[in-house]
């Protein structure tokens, strides 16, 4: 792929609104638009504007034809989103003037952009590095307030330039070491002790970084909680109960629910996607059948499994069932109607059945009884007590895994540098660190990668 030809994209979503804006990036992208652009002001010559700069006037086609009045603006490079030439042609809302002017911009000789492809050449250009252009793709997709936040953070680059420091830090370690091994007649050597602290002093903050990272995630994308129970506990009254509403339905007959319902709460700060599914029993009709297996497939992919039981009921084999699936999951245990006189359920059989590796939570769902000390268990599960709120944290799965091979790379140096290995030993661990750290920035990821983190993107970003 060229990467400096003339792109054009739609930036607003195509639909009926007060604007709607084209971008355009490249070398040309100022002569496509003096070429199709008619201004108000009789001598103002658009080739010749100051950067950054507004002007009023008309789109035209080929035969003079005007398709809409429009505000241009002109940012030359390299003070622009791409640090490229950029035009942006303010049109009315609406579908057909965006299409049009668009059209004519491509036929003039733009090509569609790609999704993502505009911050692909502000990251391409150096001009903002991987992890901000994952925060601008997280601000737009953000669905809560804290998710939005960790998205600006990274975006200005916080995350980014702690990153950085790191890798210089390690850089001078390097240049230390290879100092040492290309003149070791001249070169004191720096003593072991030193050169663990310094080590040392590194993986105190990965650590960190590694403590945010899981909960960095939950913000971004949400905790997915998943309510599991036999039919008739209380499930769907319990996400009724966290959402204020009613959304599920609700009634005494066992097997109401027979679809997944997921809802985004947020709980104490933290989001939660939600989903409420189908009572799990043995021998039922096809449709509930069918629920049961989508029950068992979201229980697969959550990050949080809350299993209910009613406290007016014995523990049945359904309820040993459901304690057999949460096995090996994050789970809290919620026994639930306390409101009801009748209170029959074993307690010590479930707590002994899971040997106690889930809190297990008295609630009345109906009544909002037990919502504080959930929210806590849920606190607890995702680790916010023990992130401060000014920590940079990583958002994402390729995060953790790169920041994970940093901690083993620099935990394996400090052995070497322990076991008075020799001093390649060490430059090796220190290198594959350094490059770790590079895939979080993007700068030492292969350009395959870097296509589908930007292919994520929508088109006009
Ligand atoms: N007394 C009391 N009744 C409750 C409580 N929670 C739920 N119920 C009642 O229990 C019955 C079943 O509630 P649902 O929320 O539909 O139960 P469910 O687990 O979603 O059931 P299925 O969708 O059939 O699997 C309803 O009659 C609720 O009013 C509670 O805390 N106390
Ligand atoms: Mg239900």
């Amino acid at each position: 792929m060229e990467e400096n030809d003339l792109i054009a994209a739609l930036g607003t979503a195509l639909g009926e609104a007060a604007i709607s804006i084209i971008r355009l990036s490249g070398p040309e992208a100022v002569d496509l638009g003096a070429s199709i652009f008619k201004p108000r002001k009789k001598n103002l010559d658009l080739l010749d504007v100051d950067s950054h700069t507004v002007n009023l006037g008309y789109i035209c086609d080929n035969d003079g034809q005007m398709l809409d009045e429009v505000l241009l603006c002109v940012m030359r490079a390299p003070r622009t989103y791409t640090r490229e030439d950029v035009v942006e042609i303010y049109c009315h809302g609406g579908v057909l003037p965006a299409k049009r002017v668009l059209d004519l911009v491509l036929e003039k000789g733009a090509r569609l952009a790609d999704p993502g492809e505009f911050t692909k050449r502000a990251f391409l250009s150096g001009r903002i590095d991987l992890t901000q252009a994952e925060g601008v793709l997280d601000l737009i997709r953000a669905h809560n307030s804290k998710g939005a936040d960790l998205a600006c953070q990274q975006l200005t680059g916080k995350a980014a330039q702690g990153i950085r420091i790191l890798r210089d830090e390690l850089k001078g370690l390097l240049a230390q070491i290879e100092a040492e091994m290309d003149f070791p007649e001249d070169v004191d050597s720096v003593p072991k002790e030193e050169r663990l602290e310094q080590i040392d002093g590194l993986l105190e903050r990965v650590e960190i970084y590694l403590q945010g990272a899981s909960l960095g995630r939950v913000y971004r994308e949400g905790l997915k909680t998943v309510l599991v129970g036999k039919p008739n506990v209380g499930k769907s009254t319990l996400l009724n109960m966290l959402l204020g509403e009613e959304r599920a339905l609700v009634t005494e007959i066992p097997g109401t629910t027979r679809d997944v319902i997921e809802e985004m709460i947020v709980i104490s700060g933290i989001p939660l996607r939600i989903v409420d599914t189908a009572g799990i029993r043995e021998s039922v009709g096809l449709v509930e059948a069918l629920g049961i297996d989508r029950a068992r497939e979201e229980l697969e992919q959550s990050d949080l499994v809350v299993a209910i039981f009613d406290v007016s009921s014995e523990v049945t084999a359904e309820d040993m069932l459901i304690l057999d699936l949460i096995k090996g999951k994050n789970g809290i245990i919620l026994l639930n109607k306390i409101d009801l006189d009748k209170q029959v359920i074993d307690t010590k059989k479930i707590r002994d059945y899971t040997q106690g590796r889930f809190p297990i939570i008295e609630i009345s769902s109906k009544l909002g009884w037990g919502r504080r000390e959930l929210a806590d268990a849920i606190l607890n599960v995702v680790g916010a007590g023990q992130i401060s709120s000014e920590s940079v944290l990583l958002t994402r799965k390729r995060h953790q895994i790169s920041m994970e091979k940093v901690k083993d790379r620099l935990d394996s140096a400090a052995s070497a540098i322990a076991g008075e290995l020799p001093l390649e030993f060490i430059a090796v661990d220190l290198w594959d660190t350094w490059s770790a750290l590079g895939e979080i920035t993007g700068d030492t990821l292969s350009e395959e990668i870097i296509e589908t983190i930007f292919s994520d993107f929508c088109v006009g970003k």
